[in-house]
């Protein structure tokens, strides 16, 4: 706008100029006129009246005869305006930038000041202009109180406004209140105090003032989830079934119980009878899509007394051995601490003691419970329980299990004399790759 005045004030001095020799008697002095007008607001739509004002036009002091002036003005949409004040106003009824002029301010008792001064306004139509959409991505996925995440709006998207100049503001925690204030920057980082499921906000504003939101559900929780699958080996299809695998240190794992066999109410004892029967928790067969079967101690091991060779495991698998349990207790830092690396984060487990599992060694551990001789399930939600394929020496009709429970963070199965349970009780099986 600075370079147009420049140019009309030379227009000025030129028009003044030739006037001089003029016989008008109330400009008495060259260049006694400085036009110019405002406009506001300078950006509206169709229902905006518009009020040019040419106040900041500044006359002479000498300039004292005239009776009264007029304005005369040109709109830019093809319509004229005269005024007797300083202000006129003007709707446009089309949008679109317009050429404003104040063509000449003239005197009734003659003489006049001839210009034009320009100016521009711009005249906008809401339906041209649509709302952006908003979009965010954030990495990783979920995480503890410790992982620090980013948040990148940059997938939002706007028809009008380029992508640098859209502006986003961020709502974390889901609380209502922005944490941020209106910015082009689209990436930050967040992390979060507590544990929690967290409604993730952005808004998205174009230049036009249009905005929109996206909301995402984020996660935080204690919950590691580690382990890989065994290289080579994701999955194990048995018997129909598929089983994930989980790589634990040296060993390898499958990530699910075995769930094998015919499955049979469980007052109907589990024989030799050369077929894999199976109860399942409360006789509801869909248990066993969670939690696995439920086998006694000598159907597990085919009716044999030979650990580690023979059981119902597919080919390349065994069931675990005592030692196998031992080394996997010790890979996980121990007895002590091992159960809470290896129970599931997820609801299926009691949590009113206040333990939180992680499952950091990916070997998801669900409380399937077990069974007893006296045809009693016990425990689900609290406990899993899985045999080894070493009986107690002692005590023969015993054999040995490890569990964990909901109560502590340990992976348990005492392996003294009294060790062990009922080999007639009824346990889950967790099969572990052979030695390669
Ligand atoms: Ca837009
Ligand atoms: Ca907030
Ligand atoms: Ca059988």
């Amino acid at each position: 706008m600075k370079r147009r005045n420049i140019v009309i004030l030379s227009a000025v001095t030129v028009f003044f100029m030739l006037n001089s020799s003029f016989e008008c008697t109330i400009f008495n002095k060259e260049g006694t006129i400085t036009p110019c007008f405002t406009v506001k607001p300078s950006k509206g739509d169709l229902s905006t009246v518009f009020t040019f004002s040419a106040a900041c036009t500044t006359i002479d002091d000498d300039v004292v005869t005239c009776t009264g002036w007029n304005y005369w003005w040109t709109f830019g949409d093809g319509k004229n305006g005269h005024s007797t004040v300083e202000t006129i106003t003007h709707q446009y009824d089309a949008s679109g930038e317009f050429r404003v002029s104040l063509d000449s301010i003239t005197c009734n008792n003659g003489g006049n000041f001839e210009g034009p001064y320009v100016d521009y306004v711009t005249v906008e139509d809401p339906t041209a202009n649509e709302a952006p959409e908003a979009d965010f991505n954030f990495t990783p996925d979920h995480g503890t109180t410790e992982t620090v995440f980013n948040f990148d709006a940059s997938y939002s998207t706007d028809k009008e406004t380029d992508d640098d100049m859209l502006e986003v503001r961020w709502d974390w925690d889901g609380d209502g209140t922005w944490d941020t204030e209106f910015s082009t920057e689209k990436t930050a980082t967040y992390k979060y105090a507590e544990n929690g499921d967290y409604e993730v906000k952005l808004e998205v504003q174009d230049e036009q003032q249009l905005t929109d939101t996206k909301i995402k559900t984020l996660n935080i929780s204690d919950c590691i989830n580690g382990g890989e699958p065994c290289a080579g080996k994701k999955t194990v299809v048995y018997e129909g079934k598929t089983y994930n695998t989980v790589q634990i240190g040296y060993q390898c794992w499958m990530k699910e119980n075995l769930n094998l066999g015919t499955f049979i109410e469980s007052h109907i004892p589990q024989t030799d009878n050369h077929e894999v029967q199976k109860y399942c928790y409360e006789n509801i067969e869909a248990n066993c899509e969670i939690y696995g079967g439920i086998y006694i101690w000598n159907e597990m091991m085919e009716y044999t007394n030979n650990p580690g060779v023979s059981d119902i495991c597919p080919d390349g698998w065994h069931v675990p051995t005592s030692d196998e349990w031992d080394e996997l207790a010790e890979i996980l830092g121990g007895y002590e601490m091992a159960g809470q690396k290896m129970k599931s984060c997820t609801d299926e487990w009691n949590t009113s003691s206040g333990i939180i599992n992680t499952n950091e060694s990916g070997f998801n551990a669900l409380p399937g419970g077990k069974w007893d001789h006296n045809d009693h399930f016990l425990s689900k939600g609290n406990s899993a329980h899985w045999w080894t394929s070493n009986e107690n020496t002692y005590y023969t009709n015993y054999a040995f299990y490890r569990g964990v429970n909901y109560i502590g963070n340990s992976l348990i199965g005492f392996e003294d004399i009294g060790g062990g349970d009922f080999k007639s009780y009824g346990m889950s099986v967790r099969c572990i790759q052979n030695p390669q």
